[in-house]
């Protein structure tokens, strides 16, 4: 089947995407099963250029994920450690204390790779004073579902956080962390009031991982004991509800079929809809998140190749016509990949990173230092014939001298 529809010509969708026209399951399916390259690009191209022009987004963060100990044990993650019964207290993550008592991360590209550990609140407070002192304006924070910490450190966290770098964005917790802090609180609260309280203390946004692919089979497979895509929708649609923009991802290239992945995009623009017509706030941006299998229970797996990253982050843009970005993450998609991607339907890239724990590219080992400089990143979009634009979460422009910053202050975040 797939070498039969391989051969077809793409014109009758070529066709819907110069109309503006919504593409059906059946379209996404076909794209998939194309082998034109070129002509899937130009189509993403054609929507990309419609809504956003030449302008290629990125941003000054900081990613901090804060503990490793988790009780899920999902088959693609090599990131998780079991917090067992006595443990031994948690390793340092490794911070330094310098001269001037300040903490750090160790810089050398030759830390070993991560055992168990927890951040302290203290210790993340430092982080962001240090990422905004660096002109950071987010800081993207997750980690594992720890069982012993309280829902008041995460409250405390973002307090924390505020106090020692106001101007920062805090983009934290994904759905499943979100569920997680109502299981744990006492007395238990609701998803909206999980949220409230954490808007609160200071949280700004809500990241968008945790989704992998909306479908039972696949959840039953590799990710069993994970939050589903009911609850996943849940905290996306109380948030929505509240007024809090978030993101949302797709996990691909593990053991979902390509037609799970237009189920999974088909969910998400039909939520979009429901939250543009009803609710406060919706979607912002859309990452595929392309598998790494390296340590993972699935590392036997090869791993999405470069045509199907290509093709998983154009056909989301010609998918998902009502959320206004597609973001190569680089750290997953390779800079290269995210260079050329910019081309292939995508807008947006994230971002300076520094710190990823989660996952890396070419050797789980070493050092989790993953850090792209704005130079680098504005380069990578000139050469890739994009103007580069500096935004903050919420897409507003942001005007840069240095490590000092403000965003456009008419602009509507979009
Ligand atoms: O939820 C875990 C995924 C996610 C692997 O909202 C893996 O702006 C690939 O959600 N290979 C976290 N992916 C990252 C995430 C994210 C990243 C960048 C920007 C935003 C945003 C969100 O990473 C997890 C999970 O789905 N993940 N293990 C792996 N081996």
């Amino acid at each position: 089947m797939i070498a039969s529809l391989s051969a077809t010509s793409l014109e009758d969708i070529a066709e819907k995407v110069e109309a503006g026209e919504r593409l059906t399951h059946a379209d996404g399916v076909r794209l998939y099963c194309s082998r034109d390259i070129h002509e899937i690009g130009r189509l993403a191209n054609i929507v990309r250029e419609r809504q956003h022009g030449d302008i290629a987004y990125y941003n000054v963060n900081r990613h901090i994920n804060y503990t490793n100990y988790c009780v899920l044990r999902c088959k693609f993650c090599s990131f998780y450690r079991p917090y067992e019964k006595g443990d031994a207290p948690p390793h340092p993550r490794g911070l330094e204390v310098g001269h001037d008592g300040a903490l750090s991360l160790p810089m050398a590209g030759d830390a070993p790779k991560l055992n168990s550990y927890e951040y302290t609140v203290e210790e993340i407070a430092e982080l962001a004073r240090q990422a905004a002192a660096a002109g950071a304006t987010e800081v993207h924070i997750v980690g594992g579902l720890h069982p012993k910490l309280p829902f008041s450190y995460y409250l405390d966290m973002c307090r924390a956080i505020c106090a020692a770098a106001p101007k920062l964005h805090i983009k934290a917790f994904t759905a499943i962390e979100i569920i997680h802090f109502t299981r744990i609180s006492r007395p238990r609260l609701s998803i909206r009031e999980v949220l409230e309280r954490l808007r609160d203390a200071g949280l700004g946004s809500l990241p968008g991982g945790g989704a992998e692919i909306f479908d039972d089979r696949v959840h039953d497979e590799a990710y069993r004991n994970k939050v589903g895509e009911q609850g996943w929708f849940d905290v996306h649609g109380t948030a929505h509800e509240i007024g809090m923009y978030t993101n949302a991802t797709m996990l691909y290239g593990h053991i979902e079929r390509p037609e799970e992945r237009i189920t999974h995009m088909i969910k998400l623009r039909e939520h979009q809809d429901e939250s543009l017509a009803t609710r406060k706030a919706a979607f912002n941006c859309f990452i595929p998140l392309s598998f790494i299998p390296e340590g993972s229970e699935l590392g036997e797996l090869p791993g999405p190749t470069g045509l199907t990253d290509l093709k998983t982050l154009a056909i989301s843009r010609l998918m998902l016509d009502n959320i206004p970005h597609i973001k190569a993450f680089w750290i997953m998609q390779s800079a290269k990949l995210a260079q050329v991607a910019l081309n292939f339907g995508c807008d947006d890239m994230d971002g300076t990173v520094v710190w990823y724990d989660i996952t890396k590219r070419e050797g789980g080992a070493g050092s989790t230092h993953q850090e792209m400089t704005i130079e680098r990143m504005q380069a990578l979009i000139r050469e890739a014939g994009r103007v580069p634009v500096e935004r903050d979460t919420l897409y507003r422009r942001v005007f840069r001298q240095g490590a000092d910053w403000q965003v456009e202050s008419s602009a509507a975040p979009r």
